[in-house]
């Protein structure tokens, strides 16, 4: 099959015709099994076809300079963002424009190296113990790592650090290895949740000191392709592999989260990034670092350590959605905490339908419920748009009044109690990467595998993509690292202040936010997702919202918050394109001169 059309000429396999929106059909298959080793038999762990076909492509590129056709288009150039804008929150670290990648040629071994030097200083990093006069006998890193812990950050919302970029626009950003290394908790077991895993690589992530400790690691594979996580785990005596049941068609476990538990008490990260080394080198990814929580004393009431945000019942709840009895025994490891400093609120999704009182504990409704009881209402709140940003997207129906302008919008609009009928005015903007923005990338056309919106429904869905707007980070040097990040907020009509942010696993898609069943008396919800909600209230600020960071480096009043892109978001120009990842991209060549020829 041949066709003409939007996204221009392109061929499917007859069989791919019929598609449910994103992950749930033959376009963007369940994760299959690939073949051990070999670049190009596809990496070692199960993983997407969108992947696949990345990890093809970087194997074998095809050169622009080889198409048997002529095309006088110049190479994207290789992006060097520009060195204005300053750093973080903190002073930069060596590894500028270090390009090396563990597993990436000659570089692996001495990235691999560097990384392990950092964990090298004594003394836990909690949330008051460092007192600053002990800061300056040990390495930046370690005054950086206090620094991220303690000061100039009360959100505890951090981006993934970014390989090839200056180092300032690193500074404040974490690698894998920083958030598991020693400065962070002396670790007794943990827990990853998570999509796509590389288990050689997760247990190569920890300090050798902590690589035999018991690891849990949650999932949602079936099949050949759970059978290949577990041959890939068998080595590991100390892995224990549990499987997130997933009983409605196409659901996915997307939640990306990380249980830390210390001789000196226990961490929570929610995250978005999969534990696969390309999930960690040039994308945009966000982390929320929840404080050090220490051990209640024995016998302390149940009800104990609860937060402001209820987040100790919540993340018990959601972690009791699994009905696992090896999620149990961290039930109970909670259980035993003191999480009484959280100032976010748990945000999740998992699969199931829901009536009556369990519509509003999952999904769109949650938010909608959390956004009424803790939000306040701003004057003029109807102009206040809200603003999603994402890394790909589901089948939202023939038009906007099916999901995204109905349900969906009614959510996200909620502010404190208003019952007022004006939220057809409310503007939409969504944030999604264009095809030039793909190609100009760091990565450049893989990077596009991240990225798996199908052309199958992309093309019964033209109408959402008027309201599609570029990638652009330059307020955090990350304009060419790739989103897999996944934020929603809600932002002044001039984009100054947020009344709300959220980051979250959560993809624009009805099996991740959740649809309404039966005339709306039910919500049902296919995935797994995990995500946490910045409000002002819990930060002190009463005026209903947060100021944005304008520079993400300055020393800017210490509760604006960093929204990790540019505002206004910018539009779509005529010429621009969604990413779609399956059909290809020959006309322009990418920033390391190849094209993109799926399949
Ligand atoms: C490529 C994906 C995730 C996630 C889930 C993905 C697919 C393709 C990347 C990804 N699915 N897919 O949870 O992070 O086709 O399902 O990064």
């Amino acid at each position: 099959m041949s066709q003409e059309s939007e996204h221009g000429k392109w061929t499917v396999s007859s069989s791919d015709d019929e598609s449910a929106g994103e992950q749930t059909n033959s376009e963007m298959p369940s994760t299959s099994l690939l073949q051990q080793t070999g670049q190009e038999k596809g990496p070692r762990y199960p993983c997407s076809e969108a992947r696949k076909a990345a990890h093809k492509r970087k194997a074998s590129p095809l050169k622009h300079s080889d198409r048997s056709f002529l095309q006088e288009v110049a190479p994207a150039q290789k992006q060097k963002p520009s060195q204005e804008g300053l750093g973080w929150c903190l002073s930069s670290s060596d590894d500028d424009e270090d390009n090396l990648k563990e597993g990436r040629g000659k570089g692996g071994a001495a990235a691999g190296v560097k990384q392990e030097e950092r964990c090298a200083p004594k003394g836990i990093l909690s949330n008051h113990k460092l007192p600053p006069s002990h800061k300056t006998e040990s390495s930046d890193r370690v005054q950086d790592a206090w620094d991220l812990l303690n000061g100039q950050n009360p959100f505890r919302f951090f981006l993934t650090k970014v390989k090839g970029i200056k180092a300032r626009y690193n500074s404040g950003s974490l690698h894998i290895k920083d958030i598991l290394s020693p400065l962070f908790g002396t670790l007794v077991s943990s827990a990853q949740f998570n999509y796509c895993i590389d288990v050689e690589w997760l247990v190569r992530q920890y300090p050798k000191e902590f690589r035999d400790k018991p690891l849990l690691i949650i999932h949602g594979e079936k099949r050949e392709s759970k059978a290949a996580l577990h041959e890939q785990a068998h080595p590991y005596k100390n892995v224990r592999l549990c499987q997130a049941k997933l009983d409605i068609a196409f659901g996915t476990h997307h939640t990306k989260m990380m249980l830390l538990h210390y001789e000196e008490g226990l961490r929570v990260v929610i995250h978005t990034s999969n534990l696969i080394d390309d999930d960690w080198y040039q994308k945009t990814q966000g982390i929320w670092l929840s404080p050090l929580y220490p051990k209640l004393p024995l016998g302390a009431a149940e009800s104990a350590g609860e937060s402001h945000t209820n987040f100790k019942c919540d993340l018990i709840g959601y972690l009791r959605s699994y009905s696992s009895p090896t999620l149990n025994e961290w039930v109970e490891i909670i259980k035993q905490h003191d999480l009484s400093e959280t100032r976010v609120y748990l945000l999740g999704s998992t699969p199931g339908r829901y009536q009556g009182s369990e519509k509003e504990k999952w999904g769109h409704l949650r938010l909608r419920k959390l956004l009424k009881e803790h939000a306040t209402q701003l004057p003029d709140h109807h102009s206040w748009p809200i603003i999603g940003q994402f890394s790909s997207i589901g089948s939202l129906g023939a038009d906007q009044s099916k999901w995204l302008c109905s349900e969906f919008r009614d959510s996200l609009i909620s502010l404190g109690n208003n019952t007022t009928l004006t939220n057809h005015d409310v503007p939409v903007y969504l944030v999604y990467p264009s095809v030039d923005n793909v190609r100009q990338s760091l990565e450049g056309y893989p990077a596009g595998g991240s990225l798996p919106y199908s052309i199958q429904t992309a093309q019964k869905q033209l109408w959402l993509h008027s309201y599609f707007h570029k990638w652009s980070a330059e307020t955090s040097g990350r304009s060419h690292a790739m989103p897999h990040i996944k934020t929603y907020m809600r932002s002044s009509p001039d984009f100054q202040k947020i009344a709300w942010f959220l980051v979250t696993s959560a993809n624009l898609s009805k099996a991740a936010w959740g649809v309404f069943e039966k005339n709306g008396t039910q919500q049902m919800i296919r995935s797994y997702e995990l995500g946490v909600l910045f409000l002002p209230s819990e930060f002190g600020l009463e005026a209903g919202y947060f100021q944005v960071k304008e520079n993400m480096f300055s020393d800017e009043p210490v509760l604006s918050f960093p929204v990790p892109y540019d505002l206004p978001p910018e539009k779509y120009e005529s010429k621009d394109r969604p990413w779609i990842w399956n059909i290809p991209y020959t006309k322009a060549p990418d920033t390391h001169g190849n094209m993109w020829v799926p399949k």
